[in-house]
Formats: structure tokens, sequence, C-alpha cells
């Protein structure tokens, strides 16, 4: 497969803006990719903030549990799995057929092949023979998905040594980086840190005002430059400012889309290198984000990005959307990379921390 065949099956519809690539797009994208694309066409678009106790106070606080939002965003794969399993098991044996079928409900659900062999095969160790509940299978299921997630569930934790600590922020065009940065941005701007936003995505004006947006919202100095502005430059200038301050976080935001893969590495690999000449240890995270209703793509959007840059964590947003939550235990699984946080809305307050166990408990429709 060539190069600009993959890049092109991962990245989602042209707009207007984005016109060059047309050639790139031509390919035979998928469903995950035209699913994808209905999405880039919103790309631009800042959501109005949410009511006050919606945008600045923790949900919990609230009074409206993020496990229950967890929950409902996460409600149409648990439902469908939820109603698979009604369907398999309403008094039924677990038997060779039993576990087929399962394994076949888990594939559609996008845990894949791997992880859902591996999770029936256990079950079967337990309860091979034995008459068996949807609600057993559930729990079952859960425990088996939240000791894969366990590991990766690791927070986003800044080193207090690094003034600032360079956050570089990947991914595919609509994938989420620019409002994963403003949730970001938001979180640790309420646990009192300085944070520094670098609009790195230079490429589309719209990408930039966005941008700008999130750090009025969110109190943070936002560096920029005209669209066509070179976006290592950019980003030296920023950690320039942000060290000058003594920032304790600086954001980077990329373009998701360039003419090609190879420009795109290009431009990752040269803003890496700026960067190091002020601070040979930065970055000292990059995030890969996700749009988690790509499903299976995901997997090779991980591939193609760690070909490019040394990926270091995942965000996988949108999962407020899917029916393809499963597709985070398949990564975890595969890839080991730590899962910082996931999306389920658009506001701030709708990017939680990946806890293993309520992940995995909301994903087979548990309480
Ligand atoms: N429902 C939902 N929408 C989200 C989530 N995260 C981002 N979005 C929306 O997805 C769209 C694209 O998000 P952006 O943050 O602009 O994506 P991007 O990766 O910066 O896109 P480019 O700059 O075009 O590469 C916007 O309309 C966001 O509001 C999420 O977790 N859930
Ligand atoms: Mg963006």
């Amino acid at each position: 497969m060539s190069g600009k065949g993959l890049f092109g099956r991962l990245w989602g519809k042209k707009t207007a803006e984005t016109e060059p690539a047309a050639e790139v797009e031509s390919e035979a994208l998928g469903h995950a990719a035209e699913e994808a694309s209905e999405l880039a066409a919103a790309e631009g678009a800042v959501p109005p903030a949410a009511e006050p106790e919606a945008a600045g106070v923790p949900a919990e606080v609230a009074g409206n549990g993020w496990f229950a939002r967890l929950k409902a965003g996460l409600s149409k794969s648990s439902s469908r799995l939820g109603q698979g399993l009604a369907d398999l098991f309403t008094k039924r044996k677990l038997d060779d057929e039993a576990l087929e079928e399962l394994e076949d409900l888990l594939i559609t659900t996008d845990l894949g092949v791997a992880t859902a062999r591996r999770v029936t095969e256990r079950l079967a160790k337990t309860r091979f023979g034995q008459d068996v509940e949807p609600a057993e299978i559930k729990e079952a299921l859960a425990e088996e998905v939240a000791g894969i997630l366990a590991p990766v569930a690791r927070p986003l934790v800044p080193d207090p040594a690094r003034k600032p600590h360079v956050v570089l922020v990947v991914g595919v065009n609509g994938s989420g980086k620019t409002t994963t940065i403003g949730k970001l941005a938001k979180r640790f701007r309420d646990e009192g840190r300085s944070v520094t936003l670098a609009a790195g995505d230079t490429f589309r004006a719209a990408a930039v005002e966005q941008l700008k947006v999130w750090g009025e919202r969110t109190g943070c100095p936002v560096v920029a430059r005209d669209t066509g502005a070179d976006a290592a430059g950019l980003a030296f200038d920023a950690l320039a400012e942000a060290r000058r301050r003594g920032d304790d976080l600086l954001f980077i935001d990329t373009a998701g889309r360039l003419q090609n893969k190879s420009d795109l590495m290009a431009e990752l690999q040269k803003l890496v290198r700026v960067l190091k000449k002020q601070d040979e240890t930065a970055p000292h995270d990059v995030l890969l984000v996700l749009d988690a209703t790509v499903g299976q793509n995901a997997h090779s959007q991980v591939e193609v990005f760690k070909d490019m840059v040394a990926v270091t964590g995942l965000v996988l947003t949108k999962l407020d959307g899917t029916a393809r939550g499963g597709v985070l235990v398949a990564l975890a699984e595969r890839f080991g990379l730590p899962v910082h946080a996931i999306g389920v809305g658009e506001q701030a307050a709708d990017l939680r921390p990946f806890e293993a166990s309520s992940f995995a408990r909301s994903l087979v429709g548990l309480e």
C-alpha cells in the first residue's frame, strides 16, 4: 500500500480550504472515513460555552455524576452490546456456539478480533457448560475489559520541573485536537496552573480563531501567526514566551492535514527539532487525538502517527456519539499507549479522566 493511499484513507472528506489534498482523498475511503468526513464538515466550529454550571462546575459537584455522563455517552455501544447479550444469553448454556456468537458480538462493538477472542476464551475457562444470564456475562466481561484497560488508564501529569511542560497535540483533521487542547487548558487552569496555547495549525485561519476562542474562555495566552506561517517557527516562539513567563504548560496545536503524509511528517519532525533547540527534552508529551467514531480505522491512525513522531499517549474523543467505544479496548491491548482522557462532548467539562473500571462497566451497560 502506498503511503499516500493510507494517508488518503485516514483523512476525512476535503473541505474548501483543504482542496489541494483532493487527489489524496480520491481513493476508496471506507465507511469509517466517511463517518469521519461528516464530522470534519463541522471543523472550525467552536461550540458555544455551556451554561455556567455545565462549563465551570465539575459534573459530579453539579449532582450529575460523571459516570452517568460517560454511561450516557457510551449508551450506543452499551445498548448494542447489552441488547446483543440479552438476545444471546437468556437462559442459555455457555457452549461453543454461544461463545462463538459472543465473540462475533464483541467484534461488532469494535473490540477487535484478538481482544474479542481473548475475552471469550477466558470466560470459557471459568463458565463453560454453565447456564448463564446476560447480567452475569456483563459482569464477567466488564472485569475482563477493565483488566485490559487498567494499565493504560494514566492521566496526563505535567512535570513540575519543566517550565513549561511541552505537550504537542497531533491527529487527523477533525479528530478533536483543538477542542481537546481547550478542555485540557480549562482543567489545568482550574488547578491553578499557567498555560500557554500555540496555534501551530497555521494551515487554516479558522483553526487559529478556534484556538483563540478557547484561549479567551480559559484565560490562556495564545501565540498565533498569520495563515501559512511556518508552524515550527511559531512553536519555537511560543516556547520562548512560555519559558520567559515560567509557565507550567505549553500546548501546541497542529494541522491535521497537509498536502500529503510526507508533508505532515516533515512539518511535525521539524517542529520537534526546533523545540529541542531550546529544550532538548521537549516535547515532554506527544498526544495523539483519535475520534472514536472511526472505529477500527483508529488502529491505522496510531500506526501512521507513531511513524511520524514519538507518540506518548492517546485521547479518545466523541465517545458520546458512537457505538464503537470498544475500539479503545482493542487499542489498549494492541499498543499499550496510555489513554490520558476521553471526550464525551464538545464542552470544556466533557473531557474526563480515563478510568478503567468505570469505562468497562459503561461499555457493557452496567451500573
Ligand atoms: N460530540 C463530541 N464532539 C467533539 C468532541 N471533541 C471534539 N468534538 C467536535 O468535533 C469537531 C472537530 O473538533 P476540533 O477540535 O476542531 O478537531 P481538530 O482535530 O482540531 O480538527 P482540525 O483542526 O480540522 O484538524 C468540533 O465540532 C468539536 O466540537 C467530543 O468528545 N464529543
Ligand atoms: Mg484544530
